[in-house]
């Protein structure tokens, strides 16, 4: 991806453990890789199709300026997580933050926290079998929706669909989203469960009934195996109910660990539920 730099922009501001540094300050100097689809702008020569530097400059400042914090980790997560959500057409960066005059007593150049954060591509599966089923997804996507840290949300067509895993329940009503959030995966599962308890969903039965069920498939390429977050999704496979929606939104997407894409998993699921009704 193209690239957008500020290098060494100079900012005289109070971060640090110590209340001195609070009161009195010092120089900070911050480096940016934006990382940003310059092309069109830079073939139509036009600023309005790019990210105007001018503007994250000033937003960078204010950010060092109007707030303080004690650790130089945490003015970069702050300032990072603010460009992000100010400048659309940033998808990812690179942030340093550099402080020369750190408190040391020690000869030394510059210490300096560089972080990357940008914004990441999730699949969600989104279930219910009780009550007004279609309500409780229509909220649920309005509340991603009016997330700022999330965007781009795009919902598949919402299939009934028989219980799946042997409980005798209602029928389902089931979904695939597409979003891009600047949370981390365990953070949008935090996200979701909030959701899925503001919605009244009671967890009574294991694969029982429920109001609102939010489910994490993908998150970019990352694997996680630990049992409060699996992704992809162990079972995900195994279920038309979340293959179909998903592979209207994503076919060619491809499973980090078989390499499957979404349409070959549904395509090799049908064959072996067909043969099942067949016998074979
Ligand atoms: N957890 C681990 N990985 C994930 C992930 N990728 N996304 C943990 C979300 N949560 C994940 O989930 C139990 C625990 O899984 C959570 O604490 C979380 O940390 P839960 O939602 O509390 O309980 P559950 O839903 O009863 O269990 P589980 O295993 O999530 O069930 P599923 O997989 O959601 O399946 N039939 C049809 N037709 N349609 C359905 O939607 N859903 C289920 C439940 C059964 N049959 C169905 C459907
Ligand atoms: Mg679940």
């Amino acid at each position: 991806m193209d690239e957008i730099r500020i290098e060494n922009l100079e900012v005289y501001a109070g971060h640090g453990v110590y209340e001195e540094e609070n009161r009195k300050g010092q120089t900070f100097f911050v480096n940016v890789i934006m990382y940003t689809d310059v092309k069109e702008a830079g073939s139509r020569d036009e600023l309005s199709l790019s990210t105007n530097y001018g503007e994250v400059c000033h937003k960078i400042h204010t950010c060092l300026r109007e707030n303080t914090f004690q650790l130089i980790e945490a003015v970069a997560e702050f300032t990072a997580e603010q460009i992000l959500l100010a400048f659309p057409l940033i998808q990812a960066l690179s942030l340093e933050i550099r402080k020369p005059d750190a408190p040391v007593g020690l000869p030394f150049e510059s210490v300096s926290v560089k972080i990357c954060r940008g914004w990441k591509k999730a699949y969600l599966a989104v279930g219910s079998n009780m009550g007004e089923k279609a309500a409780y997804i229509k909220e649920a996507v309005e509340k991603l929706v009016q997330n700022p840290k999330i965007r781009k949300v795009c919902m598949s067509e919402l299939l009934v669909t028989k219980p799946y895993g042997g409980v005798e329940q209602d029928d389902f009503l089931n979904g695939a989203i597409e979003l891009e959030t600047l949370y981390t995966p365990m953070e949008l599962l935090e996200f979701l469960q909030q959701t899925e308890a503001e919605a009244g969903r009671e967890r009574l039965v294991h694969w029982g009934p429920r109001t609102l069920d939010l489910d994490i498939l993908f998150y970019e390429d990352v694997v996680s195996d630990v049992p409060r977050l699996m992704i992809p999704h162990p079972d995900m496979q195994n279920r038309e109910f979340v293959l179909k929606p998903l592979a209207e939104l994503c076919p060619y997407y491809r499973h980090p660990l078989t390499g499957k894409a979404v349409m070959q998993m549904l395509k090799e699921l049908t064959e072996k539920n067909e043969n099942f009704d067949l016998g074979v």
